[in-house]
């Protein structure tokens, strides 16, 4: 049997959404970890926008944004209850449009200062408090960001905070954020996150 082709890399953030909601669904895919300057033909061949993650369906369809593939994992199997009820469903798609625009839009200047010299870095990472303020607010009252069990919003964005607190793995450690620190300690020490984060076998 032809299984679905994930060509995705393992450090990247929307890879990595896109794997933890496989791994949720245990749906069975192929994974291809790309070099991202030296791309695959193949992967181009089906998307020439050259971002992973991209999965390829046995029937030929395409899907090329990781929010895409997690919806397309979820709605094929969805053991842990992660895709949103109606209840959650704005609260939902509101957070992940902030992740996705404003919050990656900061942590990029954060985390590369050399490339965006106009302001000194913590000034990009200030930029984010009210955003950190708010995620953790959101856990302390529910004890996930939009439920009492983790769902589609906390899978989507886990990736991107995770990066953020290692560009100052001190900084954030002393910050003024307790739950989010523990809601990001515990999904790291998740089985989920661990086994979506394990290096991948170098090609023979
Ligand atoms: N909107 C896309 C964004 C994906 C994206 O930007 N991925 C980055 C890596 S984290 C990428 O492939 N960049 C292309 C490159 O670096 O050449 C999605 O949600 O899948």
């Amino acid at each position: 049997m032809t299984l679905p082709l994930l060509y995705t890399f393992r450090r990247c953030p929307y890879a990595i959404r896109a794997r933890l909601a496989i791994a949720a669904s245990g749906v069975a895919v192929r994974e291809h970890e790309v070099v991202l300057r030296d791309k695959p033909a193949a992967m181009l061949a089906i998307s020439p926008k050259g971002t992973v993650p991209v999965l390829q369906l046995p029937d030929g369809t395409v899907l090329e944004q990781s929010l895409v593939i997690m919806r397309w994992a979820l709605a094929s199997a969805d053991p842990l209850d992660w895709l949103p009820g109606p209840a959650i469903m704005d609260d939902t798609e509101a957070l992940i449009a902030r992740n996705d625009s404003e919050f990656k839009h900061w942590l990029d200047r954060y985390k590369y200062p050399e490339r965006h010299p106009e302001r000194p870095q913590a000034a990009y990472r200030d930029e984010t408090g009210i955003i950190l303020a708010d995620l953790d607010a959101r856990i302390a009252r529910h004890g996930q960001l939009v439920a009492d069990r983790a769902t589609l919003a906390d899978a989507a964005i886990v990736p991107f905070v995770r990066q953020f607190a290692a560009v100052d793995a001190e900084w954030f450690a002393q910050s003024s954020y307790p739950a989010l620190q523990s809601w990001l300690a515990g999904w790291l020490a998740s089985p989920l996150l661990q086994a979506v984060m394990a290096k991948p076998v170098p090609a023979a």
